[in-house]
């Protein structure tokens, strides 16, 4: 019989027992990202010949314009989510405010997901890798009423599964439920999702710091201290260190995962809270690099510990191997 790698399909059904809660709900959750993530991989590797590229001239609720492929993603993932009946609301880095759900079929909705549908959209009209990025809560009031902003302020670590979708040279799903972290990897001839990368772990040190240097005058001097440690010349530690930084979250993430590294976003006098939202990239994120065997924090705090206080609040970001987020906190939180 031939060893073919394993569906995405077939890997959640082996594991339903790994999600704690009823064992379709995991499958059903999955599976509408999975079809969104087919649909969003479609368009995308198309941008270059139809007119879906450049602004739509709307501002998003961050003031930052929006590419066309943003409105699109946004809309495939909010369908998909929607047609299956087991999310009862959605927040989106798209959207100003969460969207309800509340047909029928929602009566019983016991999750809410929240998105950031194309990160690093602005880098697609030069073909650079996006990224989608999702985290998947528990509602926290009474199933069969509309969804509460306080099903949407969770800290990350009441996450009950998070992952994202990479549209690189190939498209990946990346994900985890709490029981470590599996990478899949899309077949485009049989449109499927085929399990690629099983159980996978962040070396704990890496040589890869992924910084964005062109803000070095406005961070605060532990983080210039930092990343001049990075730069310093130490053969016993492989320093100096390789500077790699796509300007897209979930390839920098993705990379550093593979083969070890540190990604930052600190705060500056150009972002005094950082750039990065908490809810729906850092929360996520933070829970794969846990997951992974790496660590995530604001530059004091672990990042799922987090209250959040408002849907899309900025928080800075450390995030990736071990000992490397250890020592960068030895010098930002000097
Ligand atoms: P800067 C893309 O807009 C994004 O959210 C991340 O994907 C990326 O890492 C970061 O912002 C790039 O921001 O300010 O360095 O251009």
């Amino acid at each position: 019989m031939n060893n073919r790698p394993q569906t995405l399909g077939e890997f959640i059904i082996d594991h339903q027992r790994d999600f704690d809660y009823a064992s379709g709900e995991l499958s059903q959750l999955l599976s509408s990202i999975r079809l969104a993530s087919k649909i969003v991989t479609r368009e995308i590797r198309k941008a270059g010949l139809t007119d879906i590229l450049g602004a739509s001239g709307i501002e998003n609720v961050q003031g930052e314009t929006q590419m066309k492929l943003d409105d699109e993603a946004n809309d495939i993932f909010l369908k998909a989510l929607k047609n299956r009946g087991i999310v009862c609301g959605v927040a989106s880095e798209e959207l100003d405010d969460f969207i309800v759900f509340d047909e029928e079929k929602h009566s019983d909705s016991k999750y809410v997901v929240l998105m950031d549908p194309l990160d690093g959209s602005s880098n697609i009209d030069v073909n650079v890798s996006v990224g989608t990025i999702f985290s998947i809560y528990r509602r926290i009031t009474p199933a069969g009423q509309p969804a509460k902003l306080e099903d949407f302020l969770q800290p990350g670590k009441n996450q009950v599964a998070a992952g994202y979708v990479v549209y690189g040279s190939s498209t990946m799903l990346v994900y985890t439920t709490g029981k470590g972290v599996n990478g899949f990897t899309l077949e485009p001839s049989l449109g499927t999702f085929q399990l690629s990368h099983p159980n996978m772990q962040m070396p704990a040190d890496g040589k890869i710091y992924s910084v964005n240097t062109g803000n070095y005058l406005k961070f605060p001097q532990g983080v210039k201290d930092y990343i001049d440690y990075c730069q310093d010349v130490d053969a016993e530690t492989n320093r100096p260190y390789t500077g790699r930084y796509i300007g897209s979250l979930v390839s920098d993430f993705h990379r550093n995962l593979l083969k070890g590294g540190i990604y930052f976003y600190p705060q500056g006098t150009n972002a005094p809270k950082g750039k990065l939202r908490l809810l729906y990239e850092c929360n996520p994120l933070a829970f794969l690099a846990e997951q992974a065997g790496g660590i995530a924090t604001d530059g004091k705090h672990r990042i799922l510990d987090l209250e959040p206080t408002e849907l899309h609040q900025r928080v800075p970001f450390f995030v990736g191997s071990k000992n490397m987020v250890e020592k960068a906190m030895s010098y930002v939180t000097e």
